[in-house]
């Protein structure tokens, strides 16, 4: 049940969040545009000119997958670069003669699934599952297999791409005029690390909620596991509700307008917060409307950095408390387990972090694991994973475009992490390179990737096509939070960081707190 949930996070990420994106998306090129007959070329017929083909040493079967509510028309190309390498490339019924790449979630392991708006509009969709086969909550691949590491590391995508790119221009005559890659999580990983690492890979990138800090994030979970494993510590979901309820209190206001989000993160201090406010008193812990020291511990580890000995970039900051601690996606799921800590995602990940790829024994006890005592397994997973390097100029020089988002109540990732990372990446390249070139947007109440009280949808594929092939830079977005059946219920307009929307309407006023003409895009 919980693998599911996390499963669902992790790798139907891209899936979900593009839930919106099909509607007003009509400004892609025509085929006609590319000028070529074979470019024309709908899916049945891509299908029956790649059959049985072998390209770049990947044998291809092909499948013509009929239109579905949900999807359109596509030919299915699979096919396995050796050893393990399986990947999928979905060609669309009309081209429109770009090339989208997603990437995956968690420690990969399955085929990321059908992302249904680039290929409604025409892109060639690109996945694979990174190189091994298994559990996305699993390291277990890496203990005995370097090169599989390797491939989940940074290999993957650039082996992947270069067998799909000699399969579209066979497929169309042509190659795609634009490649793009998004990822949300591990698949924000894997966008950082094309950026630093093939920097003329992809002429545009999305990296979402990024985990380009593995050796840091990790080790803030192990930190955070072991405060939470403390005699005492164990944070019941009543816990969590008290927790959030107090944050709430004191922030939600803040941005204007009391609707269950605090959108100005930054004015939501440790000192507005007061947490030393709800101690048991005592400090042992005496019931549900109080935290107990060793509860107090937790939510100290939780919201300061983690720093770790070896190289500057072996850190992860402290997370922010919203408010939105008790949502179902939130701070239960991923970091307490609601008083069952090994039910925990952060836990879960730390665990099997120190098992295969660390400690290098199955039977290691994280718990008692000390993070940055062996220095050598870390800079060798710092190796393989982190996607840490901030100038990232061979990529702007290419002309290559990065949007970087990331939720503003993501329990999973640190969305200050990301902050941090662009602060550096603008530090290193240069204030008007960054401006020119790179976005960082925050969704305030946004969970890991989807999700959360605040509006969660926001076409970034589109933002980021427009500023490639017309040169219209992204500034103020839309972010909107829509039901199962499509319909928006709300939409904040997604400011570009430092900024958050403030609430400027009529006050107290639930229906015009729904609407995005009432709030302004400002400075903390
Ligand atoms: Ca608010």
């Amino acid at each position: 049940m919980f693998f599911q949930r996390f499963q669902l996070q992790l790798k139907q990420a891209m899936a979900l969040s593009a839930a919106l994106v099909s509607l007003g998306m009509s400004a892609c090129r025509n085929v006609g545009d590319i000028g070529s007959t074979q470019a024309r070329l709908n899916a049945q017929a891509a299908c029956a000119t790649l059959s049985g083909k072998t390209i770049g040493g990947a044998t291809l079967t092909t499948a013509v997958v009929p239109a579905s509510a949900t999807a359109p028309t596509y030919c299915k190309v699979s096919g396995t670069l050796a050893p393990s390498l399986n990947f999928e490339i979905r060609l669309p019924d009309k081209w429109n003669g770009k090339l989208y790449y997603a990437g995956g979630g968690g420690y990969d392991g399955v085929m990321t699934e059908l992302v249904v708006p680039p290929l409604t509009q025409g892109y060639v969709e690109v996945v694979s599952d990174s190189g091994h086969q298994g559990d996305g909550m699993s390291a277990a691949f890496a203990l005995n297999d370097p090169f599989a590491a390797q491939l989940f590391g940074s290999l993957s995508v650039p082996t992947v791409m270069s067998t799909a790119l000699k399969t579209v221009s066979t497929t169309y005559g042509v190659p795609p005029s634009k490649s793009y890659f998004e990822g949300c999580s591990k698949g924000g990983q894997e966008a950082l690390m094309a950026v630093q690492r093939n920097p003329s890979l992809f002429d545009g990138v999305i990296a979402r909620s990024p985990g380009y800090n593995w050796v840091g994030f990790m080790g803030a979970f192990n930190r955070t596991a072991k405060a939470l494993a403390a005699r005492g510590g164990a944070f019941t979901a009543a816990k969590t509700a008290l927790l959030a309820k107090h944050v709430r209190e004191a922030c939600d206001g803040l941005d204007g307008i009391v609707d269950g989000v605090v959108a100005n993160l930054a004015m939501c201090t440790a000192k507005v917060v007061n947490i030393a406010a709800l101690r048991c008193a005592g400090g042992a812990d005496t019931g549900d409307m109080c935290l107990s020291d060793a509860q107090l511990a937790v939510v100290k580890a939780w919201t300061t950095d983690a720093v770790f000995a070896g190289n500057d970039t072996f850190r992860s900051k402290g997370y922010n408390l919203t408010g939105n601690e008790d949502d179902p996606m939130g701070f239960g799921l991923w970091v307490s387990g609601d008083g069952d800590l090994k039910k925990a995602g952060q836990y879960m990940f730390q665990d099997t972090s120190v098992k295969y790829v660390l400690a290098r024994d199955p039977n290691a006890d994280s718990l008692k694991y000390v993070w940055d005592k062996n220095q050598s397994a870390l800079y060798s997973m710092a190796a393989l994973n982190d996607a840490t390097q901030t100038d990232i100029r061979p990529f702007i020089n290419n002309g290559g475009k990065l949007i970087v988002w990331h939720g503003g109540s993501d329990m999973a990732l640190s969305v200050n992490s990301t902050i941090e990372y662009m602060q550096n990446v603008a530090k290193s390249v240069g204030a008007e390179n960054a401006a020119a070139s790179t976005r960082l947007y925050v969704a305030p109440g946004v969970n890991h990737c989807t999700g959360g009280a605040g509006p969660d949808q926001t076409d970034l594929l589109k933002a980021l096509d427009e500023w490639v092939t017309k040169g219209n830079a992204p500034a103020t977005l839309r972010a909107e939070k829509v039901d199962a059946n499509g319909v928006v219920l709300r939409s904040l307009p997604l400011c570009q960081y430092p900024q958050y929307p403030k609430y400027t309407g009529p006050a107290n006023d639930t229906a015009a707190a729904k609407l995005p003409a009432n709030y302004t895009c400002t400075s903390p």
